[in-house]
């Protein structure tokens, strides 16, 4: 049977394929299969991540794997959080130079201990066709740097400095970032889960 991965976005799909390689499941993605993205009417990660898990395995029949994820900062309360790629949302699409900048311009002049710290929260929601579901939550701590370091991996990457390491997302190869990633702890939660 074919699982479908609900994302729309391409670097978290080839993040996603990477981690399911091993498995040697059959994947489809749901804008392959012409499935419209659902509004994230949620306020949590885990909500969205099931709401657009089902808003993909429901019509097509299939399971679908989607995955609601973002950056939170400490001194920020949390934000942007489940607003991450809304942050980055221009008239012309999305601008992650722009959204990083605005994480750090929102920095300025708070009086906290530890400023800069934040981590990146994945939910990776597993939901059948009839509409059962299951929910996995993965994350990592780490530092925001600025100016942001590096052109590899996607969103918030290049100023995201994981906790224990000396290179930001953006710098490491897929191999180094799946190793401590918020999306690799979640999918190792749902297959420890899920497949026994
Ligand atoms: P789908 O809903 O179609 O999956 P999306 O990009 O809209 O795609 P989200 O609503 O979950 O997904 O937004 C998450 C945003 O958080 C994403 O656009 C990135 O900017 C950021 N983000 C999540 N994981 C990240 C990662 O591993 N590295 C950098 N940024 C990440």
């Amino acid at each position: 049977t074919r699982l479908v991965v609900a994302t729309h976005n391409p670097g978290k799909l080839s993040e996603i394929d990477d981690l399911l390689r091993p498995f040697g499941l059959e994947t489809v993605s749901a804008g392959d299969l012409g499935l419209p993205e659902p509004e994230e009417t949620e306020t949590t990660f885990e909500g969205n991540a099931v709401l657009k898990a089902r808003a993909a395995a429901m019509p097509s029949g299939l399971p679908a794997l989607a995955d609601d994820s973002g950056l939170a900062v400490e001194a920020l309360g949390g934000a942007p959080g489940v607003y991450s790629a809304r942050w980055a949302e221009t008239g012309e699409g999305r601008d992650f130079g722009h959204a990083m900048e605005k994480v750090w311009t929102s920095l300025d002049g708070q009086q906290v201990p530890a400023p800069r710290r934040a981590a990146f929260v994945c939910a990776l929601a597993l939901a059948w066709p009839d509409g059962d579901a299951a929910v996995f939550e993965g994350r990592v701590d780490g530092q925001l740097v600025w100016p942001p370091r590096g052109s590899r991996g996607f969103g918030y990457d290049p100023m995201f400095l994981p906790e224990g390491h000396s290179l930001t997302f953006g710098e490491m190869n897929p191999d180094e970032k799946h190793a401590i990633s918020h999306r690799a702890r979640a999918f190792r939660k749902l297959l420890a889960t899920c497949i026994q």
